[in-house]
Order: structure tokens, then C-alpha cells, then sequence
């Protein structure tokens, strides 16, 4: 029996609604695009619809576990709450904590922070927002006096220009990204600047690319205040109106070092950008009056952090363009329940619905509303100073729920010792082997997507269903009901007694209106009483909801009031300062880190969709033609990157996108699928000084070559236990998997080592080749006509391209003339190679597009589109295609 349920994405912030018809039977389900939700219209991208791909039961976390071994939920929820209040006895509240994330629902994030915030009485309820939007929170909250995205995503539609900054919109947006592009397409007067030190892909579309030195927005977006006033582009009316704060902010701005330098010259110095490129952006922005400034990581994850946000809302507040269709400053926000999780109070220094502990009265007013005496009365540690805080033995219990901070936090060589010290770590995933669980002694299955059933809500403030679509996988529990079952074994019964998510939600609605009287921005009170049947049929709807605006609400601000104490919106007076720790002799380059296309974060759901491993298969570090030289690395070799905190190897990508002195490392790879990937190793942990976010953006590092004594690889159609070498690579492949390999020592027998490695049948046969000169191994199994393994080991790293040999695993049978290239590793006269895929959605490779286009004399994308499906989907592979045309 098929249903279908409408349900969103788990991944990014945009939020897309998706039409999931499912067979519970097989666990077989159909992803499509919803075409009514408002975030995507029937669009997804490459990560939503492999969907399907990601859901399997392999892997998952199904049991709970206790030291290793499988428990009852009964036996593990009484270990949990008595492990936490032991240490509360001995130790105080403070000493244990809650370490959250953006990926949890919000009905799930409510009774986790109501937990530590409200009963346990402690501040220390952090989450992985803090890696992520915190100072988009501060920046705003300064400016605003709330948590307040003021615009909408029908806004990139209505703008003239879209100023994106340190955002790759088109691989970690892509829908959003899509809906510009289209916007753009269909009014080429849109103008489009990117402003990121990369020439990402989001560049594709851009009429502008400002390439500025990392770190240095500030300066730029102090240089835009100052022009915008010595131009007299300012909107006077508004600012005497609506805002305060400006003198300062623009005599702050304008202040030049040397008074012989012109405001553009400084600028430019400032951003190593050209005085052409800083000025043309200027009068852009002044002569535009719907002007969108997107912005994401490139400005959050910085010591500067919260400064650039304000800076770039200066802008917005000097030319009244805020909470007016196709005008404003936008924060993409990153997870799917990023925004959710700020609403119930996810960050350490917030206590519930937009309400934090600056003064006692709110925080009575939120003890009262849950009848707490114990309530928290301060802030609690933000996440790097709460694993410092584990490392040192201050806290000594912790709950890890929904995020990988063994990778994502920066020093993540010291976060793992903090978890290895930590007297009791319990980690609440889906995914059984993560760098993280590894580490706990008590492991609670999480019901994954597909399963779980609540809320989230997006970029644009809209809350969204997240619907169950199959029964729960194994003995997996849903977050609330595990966090409300510990709290309840904790003595606190009596205010954690749901059964349902609705209840919880209706809660939290409630909290959002008590005692609110239009004085805080997140009210979602019209849905205090909400049914079960309309909580289950509740559609796509963007907060406020309240008696005023029961339908909910597009903009903020239209009225230029704020929720300041004055009501008026404050300029931030911005002092530019470098990045926390600048390169030096010994640690020349700046790492910057970020995104992939097709991979989320720490890849425990999307690697196991073969498709989405095929776009960039190994960690990589990008360097710049020049550094390379410098360096002497080569495209391809293998690096070893250095920091004051850890190390990497990755592969060598030479590219003049980077700008010279920058390196950009993926931030995807853990220890379950490489080596030496985990580049939050080396990440620097300095916080910028408002919002406590990590500056995961600039970290001075020295990369030298890598040489080992041989390179290799291994296909094969089972998966493979391979230890020893000192570089591996595992690769999830359709039907296979990829093993890329090398090592510092030649073993004595490579048919030994390879025979140990392989699961070897006696109904294998096996071909052969070994130049022991060379120091060359080849040799491939078949079991029948079927291909098995291959494997390729030599001293240098030139070995074949993997396309041809992986696609002969999709084949149940070999052709002679294929049997017989097997040891080449050369397809055979005639038969093409598709090579690296660039269309994950429709598994069209770089080869196949190359071919198409010189053989059909292709010119667009369109009609490589029409030809061969690639980049029709998501489309976004489309800037891949423009290149190959
Ligand atoms: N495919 C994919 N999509 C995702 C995610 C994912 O894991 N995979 N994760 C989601 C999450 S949680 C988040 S937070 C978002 C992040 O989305 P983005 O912020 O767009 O992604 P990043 O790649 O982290 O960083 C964006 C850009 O900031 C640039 N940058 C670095 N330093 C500076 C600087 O000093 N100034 C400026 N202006 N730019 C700089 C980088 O070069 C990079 O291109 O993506 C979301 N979407
Ligand atoms: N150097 C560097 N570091 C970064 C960043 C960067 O750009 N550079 N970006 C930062 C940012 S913006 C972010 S958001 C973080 C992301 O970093 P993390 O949050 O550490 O990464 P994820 O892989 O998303 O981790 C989510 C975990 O939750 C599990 N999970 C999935 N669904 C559920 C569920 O329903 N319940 C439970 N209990 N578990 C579930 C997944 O299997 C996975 O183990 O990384 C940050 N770290
Ligand atoms: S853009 Fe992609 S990852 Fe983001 S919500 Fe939409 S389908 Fe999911
Ligand atoms: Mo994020």
C-alpha cells in the first residue's frame, strides 16, 4: 500500500517541502518536490532527492547501548538520569550539560532546553548554532533588540540587486540559489554581486565577484557607510525616525588612517580588491533601492563575526531599506531548525521563546510559565568553552543530541580528549559509528527522518511539518520522548508528562504569547490550543501567528518600529580588527573551510547515497597556482596540512579560484570515511568576542608535499576492513566500494597484503600483473563472469581513472573484451569512459557532456539539458556544465 505524506527536507535551511510516497512493506519511497510549499514550489536539489538513498538500516543506530554492549530503553534511560544526578548532587547543576543542534525538531529542542534551562537549573545548554548562527543572533539582537530575520524569500524575487556575502548559495542554498537564477534569467537587469574570497560556483551567476581578503568585510561594509553618506545616498527621514547610533557609526566608518588616502584607496588596501571593483559595488548599492544582502558563514564564523552583520545592517538602516518588499539584510540560515532552535532558546545565553537572561523579571516571567523554582538565572557556556570546561573537568557529564562535534568543533583533537576524559558522555544519534559515539558510554537511538514527526522552521520564519512517513526503525525513539523519559526518571514528572509532539508544541506556542503583549517578535500564541488534527494538517506558515496576524506574517519592521527599549533600531559603530590569529613564518597560510554540493556535514546520511559521492569522492585541499609552485605540489599529490592544532592529508586540487595564500578544505570527512580528513584537527578555536562563534574561517596552517612510498586503490563489490596503509579513503559507489590508498612502507608481498585485505572465495579467479621494478601491482577477481575487486598499486600516483573500472560493477556479466582490459585499466578500443560525474541527479559524467557537446556541436546548458537530462533536476550542476562548454 502506498501513501503519500508531505513532509521537508532534513538538510539545509531553506526549508523545502517534499512529497514522500511511501511503501512501508519495502521501506521504499518516492521524494519529490513539493509544488505548493513556499520555499521550493516543487524544487529540490541533489541532497533531497537522493532522499531515498540514505534511509537504509544499515549502520543505524537501532539498540541502546551501554559500555559497548546492547541495553533495554528502561536499563539506559535509568543509567542516564542517574549518571546526571549523581553529578548534581556532588557537583552542582553547572557540571553537566546538554550539547544540542539545528537538527533537531523543535518540539524536541523545547524539552531539551526546558530540561537543563528550567529543572536542572543550569545555563548549560548549548548547540552546534553556535558553529553556525550565533552571531547573525548577536547582530541582530544589537540592532534590532530581537532575534529578527526581517524579510522573505518572495524578496529575492522583488529586489534589483542581491549582494551575496560569505555564501555559496548555489551548493549549500541550491534551491534558493535556483530561484535567483530564475529571477535572474528572467530580468538580466538583477544584478547579482558575490562578495567571498573563493570564486565558488555562486559566482556563476554574479555581475560581480569581489574576491576580498578573508576577514576584511568589515572594512568593507564600514567603506559602503561612508560612501553612502558622503554621497548623499542616505535615507534621512528614516534614520532621524527610526534609528539611533548613527553619528558614531559613521564617524567610526569614516575614519581613514592617512588622511592623503581617498575612503576607496583605504577600502581597496584594506580588501585587496581594485579601487574599480570596491566603487562600482558602492554606486551599485547606492543607485539600487531594493537591495537583498544575503549572507551565511563567510560573515558568522568569524572573530568579526557579529561586527559584520551589524555592519552590513548599517547599510540597510542608513537607506531605510528594511521591511519593504525586495529590500534588506537576509541571514541564510544554515540547518533545517537552525531558526527553530532560536526560538525556543537552543543557545546557552538564551532561555526560551526569544526570551534571555538579562533581567530578572523575563526570567521569573519564564519560571512562572513552566512552574520552576530552580529555573537557570544566567547564561550557561558557550560550546567551546563548554568542551574547554569538559577537558578541564569542570563539567562532568554531558548529552550530546544530533550533531558530530568530534569533527565539526574547532581543536577537535582536544574536543575528543575532553570525551575521552569526561567521566559520562551520552550521545543520542541515529547513525550507530560516528567519531562522536565512538566515544560515549551511553548510546540512545534517535528516530531519523522518515521516522520522526514535528516541526521546523526555515530561513523565512516559516514553520513546516516534518512528518513520519515509515514506522520507527528498530527500537529508535523520537528525541523528545528519550529527553522527557530521562527527565521524568530525574523527579520532574509532573512538567514533562507528553505523549504527543502536538502537546509539547502547543507549550511552546503558549510560552510565545504569555505575557507577551507585543513586546517580543516570536509569538506563535494562535497555536496554544491547536488540535491534533490540525497539528498533523498544519501548513507551511511564517511567525508571527497571533491574534493579529492569525495567517502569519511576511515582514518585519514595515512600521520602522523595533524591539529596542526606545523602539528604534541601533546603528552598531564598528572598529575594524584582523582575524584572531594571523599567518606567520611558520604557519604561512590561512585555511579556510566550508561546503561541498553534494555532501552534509559529517556525511553520516549523505555518504551512504552512493550518487551524492560521486561529485568530489576525496577530502581535498584547493591552493592557488602560486602556492603550489612554492610549495612544490603538484595537482593531484597528496598534502600534509599543519596547524598549531592538528593535522591533515588531502588531496592537492590547483586552482586559481583561491586567491594566493588561502587554502580551502572541505569540512565533510571523518574518521569513518578517511584517515587523515578531519579537518576540525586543525581549525584554530578563537570565538569572536560578542557571540562566542568559532572563527572556522581563518586559520593559519603550513602545507607541505606528502610522499608516500607507493599509491594505490581497490574496488570492490563488498565492503572491505583496510588498516594499515597510512592514507585511506573509503568511497560508498553504486554496487562497490572505492578504497584510495597509500603508504609509507612497501609490504614484503603485496599479493600477501592484498589476499588479507579481500575477502577471498574459493570460487574466485584471479588475473594478475607485478613489475617489481616498477614497483607495480595489478590484479583483479571475478567470481564467474562477475567482477569482484580490482586493485592498483604503484610508486607514483599516476594510476587509471576509476570511472571505467566502476562502471563494470554495475554489470552482471563481463564481455570478453572487458576482461580482457581489466588489468589495463583502460576501457577497450571503442567503448566509452563517462568520467568524473558532474549530474549527480541523473548520473551523467563529465566525458559523456564533453562528447555530447563537440559531437552535437552543443552550445547551452539548456541543450545539454534536452540531449542528456544533465542538470535538469536541482540544476545544480549547471555551473559544472557552463564550464564544459
Ligand atoms: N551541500 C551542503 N549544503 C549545506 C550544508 C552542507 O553541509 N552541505 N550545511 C548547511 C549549513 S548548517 C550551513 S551553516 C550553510 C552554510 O552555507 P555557506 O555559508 O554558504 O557555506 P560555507 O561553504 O561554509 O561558506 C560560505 C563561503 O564563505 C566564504 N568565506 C570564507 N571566509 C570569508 C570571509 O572572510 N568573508 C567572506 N565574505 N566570505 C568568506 C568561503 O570561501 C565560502 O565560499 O550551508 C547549509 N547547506
Ligand atoms: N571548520 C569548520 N567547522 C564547522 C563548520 C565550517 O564551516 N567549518 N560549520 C559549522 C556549522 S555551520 C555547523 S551547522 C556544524 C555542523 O556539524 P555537526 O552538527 O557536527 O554535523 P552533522 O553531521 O550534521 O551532525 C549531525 C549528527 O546528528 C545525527 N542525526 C541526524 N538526525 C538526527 C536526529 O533526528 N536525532 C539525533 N539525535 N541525531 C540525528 C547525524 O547522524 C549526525 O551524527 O559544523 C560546524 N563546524
Ligand atoms: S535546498 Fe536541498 S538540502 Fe536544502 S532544503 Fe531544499 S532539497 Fe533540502
Ligand atoms: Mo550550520
Amino acid at each position: 500500500m502506498n501513501k503519500t505524506i508531505l513532509t521537508t527536507c532534513p538538510y539545509c535551511g531553506v526549508g523545502c517541502g517534499i512529497t514522500a510516497t511511501a511503501d512501508e512493506q519495502t521501506r521504499h519511497v518516492n521524494i519529490a518536490g513539493d509544488k505548493a510549499h513556499p520555499a521550493n514550489f516543487g524544487r529540490l536539489c541533489s541532497k533531497g532527492s537522493a532522499l531515498a538513498e540514505t534511509l537504509e538500516l544499515k549502520g543505524r543506530l537501532l539498540q541502546p547501548h551501554i559500555l559497548g554492549q546492547p541495553a533495554s530503553w528502561e536499563q539506559a534511560l535509568d543509567w542516564v538520569a542517574d549518571a546526571f544526578a549523581n553529578v548534581i548532587r556532588q557537583h552542582g547543576a553547572d557540571a553537566v550539560a546538554i550539547y544540542g543542534s539545528g537538527q533537531l525538531l523543535t518540539e524536541d529542542y523545547y524539552v531539551a532546553n526546558k530540561l537543563m534551562k528550567g529543572f536542572i537549573g543550569s545555563g548549560n545548554m548549548d548547540t552546534n548554532s553556535r558553529l553556525c548562527m550565533s552571531s547573525s543572533v548577536a547582530g541582530h539582537k544589537r540592532a534590532f533588540g530581537s532575534d529578527t530575520v526581517p524579510g522573505c524569500y518572495a524578496d529575492f524575487e522583488l529586489a534589483n540587486m542581491i549582494v551575496l556575502i560569505g555564501s555559496n548559495a548555489a551548493w549549500c542554498h541550491p534551491v534558493s540559489f535556483q530561484r535567483i537564477r530564475a529571477a535572474k534569467e528572467a530580468r538580466p537587469e538583477l544584478k547579482v554581486v558575490v562578495i567571498d574570497p573563493r570564486r565558488t560556483t555562486t559566482c556563476d551567476i554574479a555581475d560581480l565577484h569581489l574576491p576580498l581578503a578573508a576577514g576584511s568585510d568589515t572594512a568593507l561594509f564600514n567603506g559602503l557607510l561612508g560612501f553612502l553618506t558622503s554621497q548623499q545616498a542616505l535615507n534621512q527621514d528614516y534614520i532621524d525616525q527610526h534609528t539611533e547610533g548613527f553619528t558614531e557609526a559613521v564617524g567610526c566608518a569614516m575614519h581613514t588612517a592617512k588622511p592623503s588616502v581617498s575612503a576607496i584607496e583605504q577600502v581597496a588596501g584594506q580588501c585587496h580588491l581594485s579601487q574599480e571593483d570596491v566603487l562600482r559595488f558602492y554606486q551599485w548599492f547606492a543607485s539600487t533601492e531594493k537591495v537583498m544582502s544575503l549572507y551565511s558563514q563567510g560573515v558568522n564564523q568569524s572573530t568579526s563575526g557579529t561586527d559584520k552583520v551589524n555592519a552590513i545592517i548599517n547599510c540597510h538602516l542608513a537607506t531605510g531599506r528594511i521591511g519593504k518588499p525586495g529590500m534588506g539584510p537576509f541571514s541564510l540560515t544554515g540547518q533545517p531548525n537552525a531558526m527553530g532552535g532560536r526560538e525556543v532558546g537552543g543557545l546557552s545565553h538564551q532561555l526560551a521563546a526569544h526570551i534571555d537572561f538579562s533581567n530578572e523579571e523575563d526570567i521569573n516571567r519564564v519560571a512562572r510559565f513552566w512552574g520552576s523554582a530552580r529555573i537557570a538565572k544566567t547564561p550557561g557556556l558557550a560550546a567551546v568553552d563548554l568542551f574547554d570546561a569538559i577537558y578541564d573537568g569542570k563539567v562532568k557529564a554531558v548529552w550530546i543530541m544530533g550533531t558530530n562535534p568530534v569533527v565539526s568543533l574547532p581543536n577537535a583533537d582536544k574536543v575528543k580528549q575532553a570525551l575521552q576524559r569526561c567521566p559520562f558522555v551520552v550521545v543520542s544519534d541515529c547513525i550507530a559509528d560516528t567519531d562522536t559515539t565512538a566515544l560515549a558510554q551511553v548510546l540512545l537511538p534517535a528516530q531519523g527522518w522518515s521516522e520522526k514527526d514535528g516541526t521546523v522552521t526555515n530561513s523565512e520564519r516559516c514553520i513546516s511539518r516534518q512528518r513520519r512517513v515509515f514506522s520507527p526503525a528498530g527500537n529508535a525513539k523520537p528525541d523528545w520522548w528519550i529527553i522527557t523519559q530521562v527527565a521524568q526518571r530525574m523527579g520532574f514528572d509532573q512538567a514533562f508528562l507528553y505523549q504527543h509532539p502536538v502537546e509539547i508544541f502547543r507549550e511552546h506556542a503558549a510560552l510565545s504569547g504569555f505575557e507577551n503583549n507585543g513586546r517580543r517578535d516570536f509569538d506563535i500564541s494562535a497555536f496554544a490550543d491547536i488540535s491534533a488534527t490540525d497539528y498533523d494538517q498544519l501548513l507551511p506558515i511564517q511567525w508571527p501567528v497571533n491574534h493579529i496576524y492569525p495567517q502569519g506574517k511576511a515582514r518585519f519592521f514595515e512600521d520602522g518600529k523595533f524591539f529596542t527599549p526606545s523602539g528604534k533600531a541601533q546603528f552598531i559603530a564598528i572598529t575594524v580588527r584582523p582575524p584572531a590569529n594571523a599567518p606567520d613564518a611558520e604557519y604561512p597560510l590561512i585555511l579556510n573551510t566550508g561546503r561541498l554540493r553534494d555532501q552534509w556535514h559529517t556525511m553520516t546520511r549523505t555518504a551512504i547515497a552512493a550518487k551524492l559521492n560521486q561529485h568530489k569522492p576525496e577530502p581535498f585541499v584547493e591552493v592557488h597556482p602560486i602556492d603550489a609552485k612554492n610549495y612544490h605540489l603538484a595537482q593531484n599529490d597528496l598534502a600534509v596540512i599543519k596547524s598549531r592544532w592538528g593535522m591533515i592529508i588531502a588531496r592537492v586540487q590547483v586552482t586559481d579560484n583561491q586567491k594566493s595564500g588561502n587554502l580551502f578544505v572541505p569540512m565533510h570527512w571523518t574518521e569513518q570515511y578517511a584517515s587523515n580528513g578531519r579537518m576540525g584537527a586543525l581549525v584554530n578555536p578563537a570565538v569572536d568576542p560578542v557571540s562566542k562563534q568559532p572563527e572556522s574561517k581563518h586559520t593559519p596552517v603550513h602545507i607541505s608535499a606528502y610522499q608516500p612510498a607507493w599509491y594505490g586503490f581497490i574496488l570492490s563489490r563488498r565492503e572491505l576492513d583496510i588498516s594499515a596503509p597510512e592514507y585511506w579513503v573509503k568511497i560508498k559507489g553504486e554496487q562497490f566500494y572505492r578504497y584510495e590508498l597509500a603508504g609509507e612502507n612497501q609490504p614484503e608481498d603485496w599479493q600477501d597484503w592484498v589476499r588479507t585485505r579481500l575477502a577471498v572465495d574459493t570460487q574466485t579467479q584471479w588475473q594478475e600483473y607485478q613489475d617489481k621494478s616498477l614497483g607495480n601491482y595489478r590484479c583483479t577477481q571475478l567470481i564467474g563472469n562477475r567482477l569482484e575487486s580490482v586493485v592498483f598499486i604503484a610508486e607514483h600516483k599516476n594510476l587509471p581513472e576509476r570511472s571505467w573500472l566502476t562502471s563494470l560493477f554495475a554489470k552482471d556479466e563481463l564481455e570478453a573484451q572487458e576482461r580482457r582490459a581489466l588489468l589495463t585499466g583502460m576501457p577497450p578500443l571503442g567503448v566509452a569512459d563517462v568520467g568524473t560525474i558532474v549530474c549527480a541527479c541523473f548520473n551523467v559524467g563529465e566525458k559523456t557532456i564533453s562528447n555530447a557537446i563537440t559531437e552535437k556541436g552543443l552550445k547551452t546548458h539548456q541543450e545539454v539539458g534536452q540531449c542528456l537530462k544533465a542538470g535538469t533536476n536541482c540544476g545544480s550542476c549547471v555551473p559544472e556544465i557552463k564550464a564544459l562548454l
